[in-house]
């Protein structure tokens, strides 16, 4: 929905550049002391998760600020016109229905005058067979074997969302199969991934929605290759391979069956596939109640989105936290902290979901932005990351708004490990927030020298975010709670987040430059001195 007013020159958020003024030296500490329920104050419960906010540099008046400042960019209808299927991914002329892939209630959705519910339902009963013959070895190879490993070969969209979701859910997994995933061009991923793999047990799936991406189709001739070397006959390829596409035409060109193929749809972008026949390798993995489930976790947090008042809504608080700190505080970057190790591809997915959707610098009406979009995304899992870069986030020069991510029970019970893992997740948290005043140090008799570079100002923002274990169902709720998190930012900054025009240069100019390499001359009139003098070394020393 375009916006005539510049964000910048609109009432909200002029009322909150001078709130911000107003507030931004307030400290954590005085707003805890002055307010004994601001933990509780500043905490939200939604379909299982528990947003504590309370470590924000907010007061109560910032919320209603922002939460203005939504109603003021039209959020509630761009939320209805998403859900509704119209076209708001307008530079690709598309609507943007991943919704409709988790809609459990089985509404009817429109797109061109057709209920699109009967197609969404029987390509997922067809993951459903499919993962159910594989997991009960009732698909055989080309030599009668059973199959037992699987590779999914895709990248992006195609690769970050079943692999990210195929790690968080290996508690689930069925382990008499390995699930491997292949995305880097690098003949390294290909052979590392599949050296121990025997060739009449494995069984390729090809996610590539459009079934042209250089990387995911070298890698998938590759494997055909291999599958051939191994098995001696064309007929093996029907047996050892499946495709995740909308293009049939070129699926079957590839020489894979069509009833090998599942089909989605282009309402559905890549970063926001996980739901769709891309989310197959995961169905096998965790089998498909359990991808139901993931399901329903998705469905509770889209209903929650789409139906709750903006104050108690978990992805709009934690969209408007986001604003606040990128656009006020000048923040650069927000980490992304899981205290679960089953979660340690969660960082990099959200790097996708949120980077590539918001990193934008043009607004829905054509004009350069003046203000700052997305951040940059990063993290890892705690306690790793204590004992690496938390230093700069407590005590550098940079305020880093974080997100905490833990679970009440861990699935792998030893010990007091997870009371430990947790004593840690909660210390951080208190302390960024509060740190440690060089009164403090003296009382411990510190050496005065050492005070200044012992101290911690504190005031460091996070938002703490809760579930009772990491089930399928969480790992839905959480995913949806992101990406309708980005969604929100996108609205306000008035830009276009289902869109990713900045990743098409690279490909064209690779493209250009592959030939080059391949008849290993270069055209001296093509490039600049650096790229001639980069790709002369190149073809100098591949030898
Ligand atoms: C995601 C992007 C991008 C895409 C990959 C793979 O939103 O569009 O990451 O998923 O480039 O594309 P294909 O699935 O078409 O191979």
């Amino acid at each position: 929905m375009p916006h005539n007013t510049l964000l910048t020159q609109s009432l909200a958020w002029k009322d909150l550049e001078i709130h911000y003024q107003q507030i931004k030296g307030l400290h954590l500490r005085d707003l805890f002391r002055e307010d004994r329920l601001r933990g509780n104050r500043f905490s939200v419960e939604a379909c299982g998760l528990m947003l504590d906010y309370s470590k924000n540099r907010i007061i109560h008046d910032t919320v209603t600020k922002l939460v203005s400042l939504a109603t003021a960019r039209n959020l509630k209808p761009a939320v209805e016109d998403m859900f509704q299927g119209k076209l708001i991914n307008k530079t690709e002329k598309r609507a943007v229905l991943h919704t409709a892939l988790r809609n459990r209630a089985n509404t009817p959705i429109m797109v061109d005058c057709k209920d699109i519910m009967p197609d969404v339902n029987s390509v997922l009963d067809k993951m459903k067979l499919c993962a159910n013959k594989i997991r009960s070895g009732e698909w055989t190879g080309y030599t009668g074997k059973p199959i037992r490993n699987i590779v999914n070969i895709g990248i992006g969209g195609s690769d970050l969302g079943p692999s990210m979701a195929y790690e968080s859910l290996k508690y689930y997994s069925q382990r008499n199969l390995t699930i491997r995933f292949i995305s880097n061009v690098d003949a390294t991923h290909f052979k590392e991934q599949t050296h121990d793999l025997d060739a009449s047990e494995t069984l390729f799936i090809v996610a590539s929605k459009t079934f042209t991406t250089q990387e995911t189709m070298t890698n998938a001739y590759t494997a055909r290759e291999w599958i051939l070397t191994n098995m001696q006959h064309e007929e093996a390829i029907s047996k050892h391979f499946i495709a995740l596409s909308i293009n049939t035409e070129a699926v079957v060109e590839f020489g894979i069956d069509a009833t090998n193929m599942f089909e989605f749809w282009d309402w559905v972008g890549g970063r926001y596939s996980l739901c769709s026949a891309i989310g197959l390798s995961l169905m096998i993995a965790i089998g498909p109640d359990n991808f139901e489930q993931m399901l329903e976790g998705f469905h509770a947090m889209d209903c929650h989105f789409r139906e709750t008042p903006f104050d108690q809504n978990l992805p709009v608080i934690l969209g408007l936290l986001g604003i606040w700190y990128n656009n006020f505080f000048r923040t650069e970057s927000h980490a992304v902290l899981p205290y679960d190790q089953y979660l340690t591809r969660f960082p990099a997915y959200l790097q996708q979901l949120d980077m590539e959707s918001n990193g934008k610098s043009i607004d829905q009406d054509g004009r350069a932005i003046g203000y700052q979009t997305g951040p940059i995304i990063w993290g890892e899992p705690g306690t790793n990351g204590q004992h690496a870069f938390y230093q700069l986030i407590h005590q550098g020069t940079k305020l880093i708004p974080a997100d905490f991510i833990g679970f009440c029970q861990s699935h792998n019970d030893c010990g007091d490990h997870h009371n430990k893992l947790m004593a840690n997740f909660f210390a951080q948290t208190k302390a960024l927030a509060f740190g440690k005043t060089g009164d403090m140090l003296m009382k411990e008799n510190t050496p005065q020298e050492l005070i200044p570079h012992k101290t911690f100002e504190g005031n460091r923002p996070t938002n703490t975010i809760m579930a009772v274990e990491l089930t399928p169902y969480t790992l839905g709720t959480l995913i949806a709670l992101y990406e309708h998190k980005v969604f929100v930012q996108g609205v306000i900054w008035n830009i276009y987040s289902f869109d990713q025009w900045g990743v098409q240069l690279g490909k064209e100019l690779a493209s250009n430059i592959l030939p080059e390499l391949n008849d290993g001359i270069y055209d001296k009139h093509a490039h600049d001195s650096s790229t001639i003098n980069l790709m002369k070394y190149y073809l100098d020393n591949n030898i």
